[in-house]
């Protein structure tokens, strides 16, 4: 078969089953990384349903196989835990569905790999919080997926990118590409180098503990954005975990310091205004709460100690990679204008910065959490 996925979509969509009759796509354009679509189709009796097709971004992915590996193997599992606890794996986790010729995947003659999911109806999902209702029930569904994969066979997944949140190696990455300076954008980026080489220190703290054994080693997300749970349009709850390309062994601190980066930020990843860039300690408190609930008894001692730095180093450490992005020119995230990764980047160091600030009111707010959730 032969299948150009850059030119053509629909030879894309043919090369997985007909769910109905088709009649059209949409796509969605919330990731940096990946590329999605929602394809359409009707039944026999006039029934739009809809399913999700993505390419993997195999530039970031380089091992998609191994990739959909992983997901097919975490979804199973998940399914079976969802229906033992009476759930719907329908909509509680993502469901494959495999090509014509019963792979997981279709690779295009470009190199492109393609996945169907299904498209879980009647959700949302949030970029903005309006309310710290909503980070507590994110919290929640992350803190729960953490407990779900708890007893997942941790030795069968594959590292879909190598050192993902081992941030030495992030810095030494950062290192390289200033060395490198492949884009010729150093010499725009002064301060923001200056902040990161100050904070060089900061970058081996979890790694240090993980490497001691003082950290647990778990099965976690490893890109907990807030736009990665679905929300049901009818209880406003968080009901799925989505993107599921990066679960590998890690430490849970990466998954809750990715989502306070993310949600607790009181402006948008690529703010311009960084006086907009703080860090909400309401919203910090509501996820700690969250989370605490969920995932906090299968937390150990130090994985809630370091809760506030997590929030920190994670926010630190995106920072590092968007603005190492910007000076090797832009060639893993995907940008909207030419200083997009410079101005990512400025924001998170805004952002660590209050964290700086905060730090000893958010040791609290954790300290007060544990002490009220866990006794
Ligand atoms: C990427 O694709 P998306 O938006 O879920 C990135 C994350 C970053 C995030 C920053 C595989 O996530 O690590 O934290 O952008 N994913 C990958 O917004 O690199
Ligand atoms: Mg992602």
């Amino acid at each position: 078969m032969s299948i150009t996925s850059n030119t053509n979509l629909i030879e894309i969509i043919k090369a997985f089953p007909e769910f109905g009759k088709y009649i059209g796509y949409r796509p969605i354009t919330d990731g940096h990384i990946n590329d999605t679509y929602v394809i359409k189709y009707e039944t026999e009796n006039g029934e739009c349903l809809q399913y999700l097709l993505q390419r993997i971004n195999v530039n970031v992915f380089k091992k998609p196989v191994e990739l959909m590996e992983n997901v097919c193997g975490v979804t199973s599992f998940l399914r079976e835990k969802i229906e033992k606890e009476g759930g719907d794996p329908t909509r509680e986790t993502l469901t494959v569905y495999p090509a014509k010729d019963g792979k997981n995947y279709v690779m295009a003659d470009d190199g492109g790999c393609w996945r169907m999911y299904n498209y879980v109806d009647d959700t949302y999902s949030i970029n903005e919080l309006t309310s710290p209702d909503d980070f507590r029930s994110a919290a929640l569904s992350f803190g729960n997926f953490q407990n779900q994969l708890a007893d997942y066979p941790i030795e069968t997944l594959h590292e879909t990118i190598p050192n993902f949140h081992n941030t030495p190696s992030r810095f030494k990455d950062f290192l390289e590409a200033l060395d490198k300076n492949a884009s010729g954008r150093k010499d725009a980026a002064k301060p923001e180098i200056d902040f990161v080489l100050e904070r060089e220190k900061d970058c081996s703290v979890i790694t240090d503990l993980l490497n001691c054994g003082d950290l647990p080693l778990k099965v976690t997300h490893n890109d907990t954005k807030l736009n990665n749970v679905l929300f049901d349009k009818k209880t406003n709850k968080g009901i799925c975990v989505v993107d599921l390309d990066t679960v590998m062994p890690g430490s849970s601190l990466y998954d809750f310091g990715d989502s306070i980066r993310f949600g607790a930020n009181t402006a948008a990843e690529d703010e311009t205004d960084l006086s907009k860039v703080t860090l909400s300690l309401e919203y910090f408190k509501a996820y700690v709460e969250g989370y605490l609930e969920t995932a906090g008894p299968s937390l150990t001692e130090n994985e809630i100690k370091y809760l506030p730095f997590a929030a920190k180093l994670l926010t630190f450490e995106c920072g590092i990679r968007f603005l190492g992005d910007f000076i090797n020119g832009d060639v893993y995230f995907k940008v909207d204008y030419p200083e997009h990764n410079l101005i990512r980047a400025r924001t998170q160091f805004k952002l660590v910065e209050d964290i700086e600030a905060k730090y000893n009111e958010m040791v609290n707010i954790v300290d007060e959490a544990k002490a009220k959730i866990l006794g």
